[in-house]
């Protein structure tokens, strides 16, 4: 959706530089590929880093992790736009009976729940979720369908993700600003500002809802972005920054973000469950200026 244009250099400085530690009965191996997690110290107070690479059209990334409040850092290393939608496999339900799934027509099965995951970064971008992971089994997915209009899960971006049980007892992060989501509209609790600020996202439901944050290119509006992406011609008018793929009601992420003064659109495309259309022709889209 984005072609690569003004990355968002985000700050994980907190999250990426803290969360070096897990509690020692903790696979920490599992965690992360990355040195995040090599050194130790006695109790962890940030969550652990899990690494995520996003190519076309593939992920990469630990089969396992263990439970508890985690930070999900994605690295974009394609050339078009990815996220990492979480979805968690419920009734003992496995990532071979999800593939089978979606290989097949129709709606999707009520065993599987949309639980957020780091939406889409630009191109060599990153973006980043924390969230509390119970046990369980889980599959990230992707279903941006640029280019070509086919959503990337169809092309074989899907990998499973196991969730052991662990004694993480790491408390969620202290947000700096609540966006809440609803049927269909986007609540902050005070105006994102310039500089690092986690976001805390609510979904409200009654669906599921998503938010992507995009900063607006100088001079561009809401109306270039929407026309932008029904013909992507020329330069994107805007840049991802990421924000928290798609969730059920009641579920709580986090994100971390580093915005510069500007415009920015929060957009939900999560499809209605009426009548497929996209969340943000029904009003859930916002401008938002950041000062
Ligand atoms: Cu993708």
């Amino acid at each position: 959706m984005y072609r690569h244009g003004r990355t968002f250099a985000f700050t994980l400085a907190a999250a990426l530089g803290a969360a070096a530690c897990t509690p020692k009965d903790q696979p920490a191996a599992a965690a992360d590929s990355t040195a995040a997690t090599t050194a130790m110290t006695p109790a962890a107070t940030t969550p652990p880093v899990v690494t995520v690479h996003a190519a076309d059209f593939k992920f990469d990334g630990p089969d396992s992790i263990p439970a508890g409040m985690v930070t999900f850092h994605l690295i974009n290393d394609g050339t078009t736009f990815h996220h990492m939608q979480l979805v968690r496999l419920d009734s003992a339900k496995t990532f071979a009976d999800l593939q089978a799934a979606i290989a097949k027509p129709g709606p999707i099965p009520a065993w599987v729940t949309f639980v957020g995951g780091p939406n889409a970064p630009d191109p060599h971008g990153e973006s980043n979720a924390t969230m509390n992971m119970p046990a369980g089994n889980y599959a990230m997915l992707c279903f941006v369908d640029v280019p070509g209009g086919v959503p990337h899960v169809a092309r074989g971006m899907e990998r499973s993700l196991t969730v052991v049980p662990s004694s993480s007892t790491v408390a969620a992060p202290k947000p700096d600003v609540t966006l809440t989501l609803a049927d269909y509209s986007f609540t902050t609790s005070q105006p994102l500002h310039a500089g690092i600020q986690t976001i805390e996202v609510r979904n409200n439901g009654p669906q599921a809802h998503e938010v992507e944050l995009i900063r607006m290119a100088p001079g561009k509006t809401q109306k270039d972005i929407l026309g932008w992406m029904q013909k992507p011609n020329g330069p994107p008018p805007g840049s991802g920054v990421g924000g928290i793929a798609s969730a059920a009601p009641g579920e709580v992420s986090y994100f971390t973000a580093d915005l510069t003064p500007g415009s920015y659109m929060l957009i939900c495309f999560v499809p209605d469950r009426k009548d497929g259309k996209p969340h943000f022709m029904k009003g859930m889209v916002q401008t938002v200026t950041v000062s």
